[in-house]
């Protein structure tokens, strides 16, 4: 996969492409990441990529034929282009997926003050990361590039991400390693035990029991099977199924119910 960036800073980008999984995988070829500078596209001679904006205001809009002329050399012709804005759709695991499955990205990094609306005609989707404001869409193209990039084939090891949170749909269970014992708490025995039925069964089950008190959001869209449906039902039972305990295990939790 390729993956262009177009950018006012692409020395942000320097961390994620020069250390650790993203590095290895384009040192492999399994994606290529090139960094544009938008600066290279204005036209006029101070690089200006910016102009006040009509009807008054502060701040600064990011021009759209400076973006215009970027996009239209650099997307060849069939790059998916993509704009992070907080106007986006929600980033999530399946548009992760959906990306990983694309030839060529191409992520214009929104601009921190705003940028000129019809620069949305120009891009074929919209994506946020989330509900809170980034000073610009760099850090929201490096959450998706390296999303993106350890889906592709040999970036990792596929049982490294099968199991992942939400790549099911649900939390992913809780892990251990050694030491067995550590300040009074222990390994649960099942993992020890080398059944790999009921660590399979183990597994499934706290999955259920994160998701539940953790993102009881997703149980709502998630399919559960027979076996997943039992074990549900006896975590509740478990849990004696009072809100109270979202306090006890997640104390952060917010309750919109008393
Ligand atoms: Cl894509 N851009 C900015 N500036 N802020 C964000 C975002 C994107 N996603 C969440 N917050």
């Amino acid at each position: 996969m390729k993956i262009k960036i177009l950018t006012l800073f692409p020395k942000m980008f320097e961390g994620i492409i020069n250390e650790s999984i993203i590095k290895r995988a384009i040192d492999k070829e399994v994606c290529e990441i090139e960094l544009i500078d938008m600066r290279d596209y204005s036209l006029d001679k101070h690089h200006h990529v910016d102009d006040t904006p009509c009807g008054g205001g502060a701040g600064m809009v990011l021009a759209c034929d400076v973006v215009d002329r970027a996009i239209k050399a650099n997307k060849g012709n069939s790059a998916h282009v993509i704009l992070t804005t907080p106007q986006g759709i929600k980033y999530d695991q399946k548009v992760a997926y959906r990306l990983a499955k694309e030839e060529e990205l191409l992520i214009v990094c929104g601009h921190y003050e705003g940028f000129d609306e019809r620069i949305r005609s120009y891009v074929d989707e919209e994506i946020s990361i989330g509900d809170y404001v980034l000073t610009g869409g760099e850090i929201a193209a490096m959450a998706i590039s390296d999303s993106v990039i350890r889906l592709l084939d040999k970036a990792i090891r596929k049982e490294s991400y099968m199991d992942d949170s939400f790549s099911n749909g649900l939390l992913e269970y809780p892990q251990y390693t050694r030491p067995i014992s550590y300040n009074g708490e222990n390994v649960p025995e099942v993992l020890l035990s080398g059944n790999h039925k009921l660590i399979e069964r183990f597994r499934k089950k706290e999955s259920l029991r994160k998701t539940l008190l953790r993102r009881p959001d997703l149980l709502e869209n998630y399919k559960l099977s027979k076996e997943e449906a039992i074990l549900l039902e006896e975590i509740k039972g478990e849990l004696k199924w009072k809100n109270l305990e979202y306090y006890y295990i997640f104390p952060h939790f917010h309750l919109n119910t008393v």
